[in-house]
Parts: C-alpha cells; sequence; structure tokens
C-alpha cells in the first residue's frame, strides 16, 4: 500500500471554489464574469491558495445556473468569451494558480444540439443519447421523484415517450449505457485538458449508471418514489470511471473529485481508492446532511456536534492508507459554515476562525468556499421573491401546497439551508453593492457588506482573512499536517473538537470549543508550544468562547 501514498502536489493543495456568477463583475451587468476572475487572481495569490474550482463558465440557459449545459464547447455568454478563458487560465498559471473545472455530465440543458435532436424522433441518431421509456397505462414509467420536486419523468407528446431527468425538467439525464455519449464526454474533456485545465470537479458522477429496469422506489412524502437506490452508485459507474480514466484522465498530470452524491466509505474506496485508476478524490456529504428532517434537508435542527466529529473521524480513519480525503464545510450548495457551525453575532469573528482552523488542520485536501476566507455569513431572505434557487423555489411551493409546511416555517428552513445563502455576490469593499457590481446585482448582495469585505480585512492582520492566510501557508510548511496520522480526541464530547496529527517524531495537537462558554479540557501539553490561536492569550487548559489553538511539539 505505502507505494501508493506519494506525495502529490493534489495532496498538498488548497483549493478555492468560484462561483463565477456571484464572484465579481466587470461589465456591470449585474453578472460576475471572467474578466472579473482575471481581476481577483492576485487576491487568490495572496491567500495562498494552489487550485481554483471554476462552478460551470459553459454555455447555459442558466435554468440551475450553469449546472444545465447547452454548449460543452462554448462560454456562457454573460461570463465572456473564449479568449477570456484562455488568458484566464494564462494570468492564473503565470501565478502558479491550477485551473479545475466543473464537469457536468450526468445530464445536459435540454437546449443542448444533443437533447434537441434526440426529443426530434424516435428514430434520431441522438435519440439513444438520453434516456426515453414508454409509460404505463398513462403515467410515467415509474414512481421516481426528481430531487427538484415532482416527477422524474417529463412527458413528450411528440413521440408520446417520456425522458429521465434526475434534476430539473430542462436537466435530461444522459444515457451512459451508449458508448457514443461516453465518447462524446471524453473527446470533450480531451478537448479541455488539451488547452491546459488542471482536472476536473465532476458533477454528481455518482449517478451516471442507473439501474436498466427502472423498478419503482420506495415511497416518500406520500407520492414519488426515492431513485436513489437505482441511480447511486449504479451498476457500471465503476466500469465508466475506469474507461474515462484509461481514455483520459492517466494521461495527464491533472486532479479529480468527484462529487459522490449518497456516497458511502465503501462506496468512496471504490471511486478513489489509490489502486482503482478510477478518480483521485471524492466528496462526500455525511457532514452536511446531520440536520436533515423528515423533510429531508428542510430542517432547522441544531447538529450534534458529537455526531459531525464522528463522521469525519470515520472518513479519516476509514480511508487511511486507501484513498486521499477531501475537507469542506461549504459550497454553492451549502449554507454558510459561520452561520451553521459557528456564531453571526458576538463570536462572528472567533468562530470563522476556529471553524478554519478545525478544518484545515486535518488529514485531507481543504477547500475554501468564496467568502469563506471573510467569514461571510447567509443571506438572510425574508421574502421568498428574493430567492433565485430552483431548489429552494421548487421546494417553497411543494413543502407548503403539498406537505402541509406553514410559509413562516418554509421560511425558516430557507433562511437556514438555501443554496441561495451561499450565492449572495462576493463582497469585495464597502461601496454601493460590496463592489461586486455597478449595475443591478442578479441576486441580492447581503446588506452586512459594510462590516464584512475584503477591503477592511486584507491589510488588517487580525482579520479572518489573514487567518486563513496563515492556515494555508502553514500547511505549505508542514508536512505533518498534510500527511500526518490523525486521532480524534474527546470523541464525546459535545462541546470540543479536539485532535491529535502525528508524523514521526512531530506532534500537533488542535483545540477548538464550538460554544459560546468557556470550556475546560484535561490534557498534559508539556513539551508543546502555541502554533495558532484565535485570541491574543491563551489560558489552557481553559478554552473561551470559539475558541482554536494548535500545539505544536518541540523537538
Ligand atoms: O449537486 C448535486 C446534488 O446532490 C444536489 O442535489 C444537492 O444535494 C443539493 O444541491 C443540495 O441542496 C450538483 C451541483 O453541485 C448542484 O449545484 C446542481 O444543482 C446539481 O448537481 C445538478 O447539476
Ligand atoms: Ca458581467
Amino acid at each position: 500500500m505505502m507505494k501508493y501514498m506519494n506525495k502529490t502536489w493534489w495532496k498538498e493543495a488548497v483549493v478555492y471554489q468560484i462561483y463565477p456568477r456571484s464572484f465579481c463583475d466587470s461589465n456591470g451587468d449585474g453578472i460576475g464574469d471572467i474578466r472579473g476572475i482575471i481581476g481577483k487572481l492576485d487576491y487568490l495569490k495572496r491567500l495562498g491558495i494552489d487550485v481554483i474550482w471554476l462552478s460551470p463558465i459553459y454555455q447555459s440557459p442558466n435554468d440551475d445556473n450553469g449546472y444545465d449545459i447547452s454548449d460543452y464547447r462554448a462560454i456562457m455568454q454573460d461570463f465572456g468569451t473564449m479568449d477570456d478563458f484562455q488568458e484566464l487560465l494564462e494570468e492564473a498559471h503565470k501565478r502558479n494558480l491550477r485551473i479545475i473545472m466543473d464537469l457536468v455530465v450526468n445530464h445536459t440543458s435540454d437546449e443542448h444540439t444533443w437533447f434537441t435532436q434526440s426529443h426530434s424522433d424516435k428514430e434520431n441518431p441522438y435519440r439513444d443519447y438520453y434516456i426515453w421509456r414508454e409509460g404505463k397505462n398513462g403515467n410515467p414509467p415509474n414512481n421516481w421523484g426528481s430531487w427538484f420536486g415532482g416527477s422524474a419523468w417529463q412527458y413528450d407528446e411528440k413521440t408520446d415517450m417520456y425522458y429521465l431527468h434526475i434534476f430539473s425538467k430542462k436537466q435530461p439525464d444522459l444515457n451512459w449505457e451508449n458508448e457514443k455519449v461516453r465518447r462524446e464526454v471524453y473527446d470533450m474533456m480531451l478537448w479541455w485538458l488539451d488547452k491546459g485545465v488542471d482536472g476536473f470537479r465532476m458533477d454528481v458522477i455518482s449517478l451516471i449508471s442507473k439501474v436498466q429496469d427502472f423498478p419503482d422506489g420506495k415511497v416518500y412524502q406520500g407520492k414519488y418514489g426515492d431513485l436513489t437506490p437505482y441511480c447511486a452508485h449504479g451498476p457500471r459507474v465503476h466500469e465508466y470511471l475506469q474507461e474515462m480514466n484509461r481514455e483520459v484522465l492517466s494521461k495527464y498530470d491533472i486532479m479529480t473529485v468527484g462529487e459522490a452524491a449518497c456516497v458511502t466509505l465503501e462506496e468512496a474506496k471504490k471511486y478513489a481508492g489509490f489502486d482503482r485508476g478510477e478518480l483521485d478524490t471524492v466528496f462526500q456529504f455525511e457532514h452536511m446532511d446531520l440536520g436533515n428532517g423528515k423533510y429531508g434537508k428542510w430542517n432547522d435542527a441544531p447538529i450534534s456536534l458529537r455526531k459531525l466529529k464522528a463522521v469525519f473521524e470515520k472518513w479519516d480513519k476509514g480511508l487511511d492508507g486507501i484513498a486521499w480525503n477531501t475537507l469542506f464545510w461549504s459550497n454553492h450548495d451549502q449554507p454558510r459554515a459561520v452561520s451553521r457551525f459557528g456564531d453571526e453575532n458576538t463570536y462572528w469573528e472567533k468562530s470563522a476562525k476556529m471553524l478554519g482552523t478545525c478544518l484545515h488542520m486535518m488529514r485531507g485536501t481543504p477547500y475554501v468556499y468564496q467568502g469563506e476566507e471573510l467569514g461571510m455569513v447567509n443571506a438572510g431572505f425574508t421574502d421568498i421573491t428574493q430567492y433565485r434557487d430552483l431548489e429552494s423555489i421548487n421546494a417553497y411551493h411543494d413543502l407548503i401546497e403539498n406537505q402541509g409546511v406553514s410559509e413562516e416555517k418554509m421560511m425558516v428552513y430557507l433562511q437556514k439551508v438555501s443554496r441561495d445563502n451561499a450565492r449572495t455576490p462576493m463582497q469585495w469593499d464597502d461601496s454601493q453593492n460590496a463592489g461586486f457590481t455597478t449595475g443591478e446585482p442578479w441576486i441580492e448582495v447581503n446588506p452586512d457588506y459594510k462590516k464584512i469585505n475584503a477591503k477592511s480585512q486584507i491589510n488588517n492582520p487580525a482579520s479572518i482573512y489573514n487567518y486563513y492566510q496563515k492556515l494555508i501557508a502553514l500547511r505549505h510548511e508542514k508536512d505533518i499536517i498534510v500527511y500526518g496520522d490523525f486521532e480524534m480526541l474527546y470523541p464525546e464530547s459535545e462541546e470540543i473538537f479536539a485532535y491529535r496529527r502525528k508524523l514521526e517524531k512531530e506532534e500537533l495537537l488542535v483545540f477548538c470549543n464550538f460554544t459560546k462558554d468557556t470550556q475546560q479540557v484535561s490534557m498534559n501539553i508539556k513539551g508543546f508550544h502555541p502554533l495558532l490561536h484565535n485570541y491574543e492569550e491563551i489560558d489552557f487548559p481553559n478554552l473561551k468562547p470559539y475558541e482554536a489553538i494548535v500545539f505544536e511539539k518541540n523537538i
């Protein structure tokens, strides 16, 4: 096994996710764009990150903000041109920043020519690029519910058949059983790799292979059946990824991370095992799903720290020596980390730094979602008209109209977990619209931008931004942070997240207080000295509210 534990750049890297629509608008149309990103590369370089993950920038009618692609080889007009993209790549590479692209190939837009062809008639050569089935007695082929609400099947009058869409009806699922589809995808990937991109984040890659007899799913919430057991980690998914690896990935020095929706530890070992020839890493979501309840993610229950820690521990232990882990608190589908796990008010700054410490001192490749390095918080929308995300809007109607949830309660759920919480514009300065745009932003700016913005933090040594800079720099300096063994301490504590890292004679101890109260721990730290902490003074073994301390062994 040891031979697979070679050092690689993507194990040592810190990745920064850009959601282009909300990052920086260069031309005043209210939509972030590629030239906006180019203008902020120095900001990212200064933060110290190594890799940028760009959420989709391809041509798209934006039913799902670019996760519905109508041309894989063209840039979304709102975002700029292919020349802009080439310049972005060059300017990034000049600064030693790599760029990984979002690869969305479980589905396309219904406006992709493959689909318009496929849709046109049963004999069309593209018909079999998608998943078409006959209905049953005037009903859809089976009872599957779409993850974005309603049936997962859309009826087409022209041919009297249905097509499958796990997401919106404008996101028809590709038929990976069809060899031609796979060839098209691989060719497209090669085309981008030949332009010089450094890898892919693969959207819902765990869903590409479906059980072919399309059985009904277990009914949930009264009406639709759960498609997950028949689509997640389907019968041929590993075969497809091994093929993709052979045909494409293995030919380049790149990194890959699969968004493995619903992944278990056992499955993750298959996707990302060092000896599997599939992907380098996957994202798992168990820590994100701990707050789920009877309406799935739409819930407002508090999260148990003990359970949260158990997830991190399980994944570290489970993958140890077998595959490489990833670490994240947030992304464009999740609420803001400070709002979810920290404190938006009195301890905003302390808790943001504490969360950064907790994540970045663990083993795995860490991801920073845009604005997290500033401690950006949830959107705080109070009216449904402020929301833009189709998942949120669909759920709002579905839960109120069909599932008996009150409007007030639904607004609370949205404020807690809507994807738009992370999609408000990046807060650059305290000028109008937070310096994101000179026009009308496509989604409202968080009104707290006068307090939380990059300009006020970049030159302030005590800022969250500068703290993140330290965390990232430490990872680059110290092998123990990247490669050291991980051991959870006090697993039963509901207050303290603490762990030990070890690499040969070196040792780190990390203590994080997840509460608003002072806590005490019992730990002999003789022979250790403080390496990093988020309060000026430390008073160990007392941990002040949201305090984080990293100790290093004197050797
Ligand atoms: O998300 C996949 C996914 O599993 C989502 O349904 C996720 O559970 C949900 O957004 C959480 O609220 C990916 C992308 O990250 C997401 O933005 C896309 O909408 C989706 O795929 C479809 O492409
Ligand atoms: Ca723009």
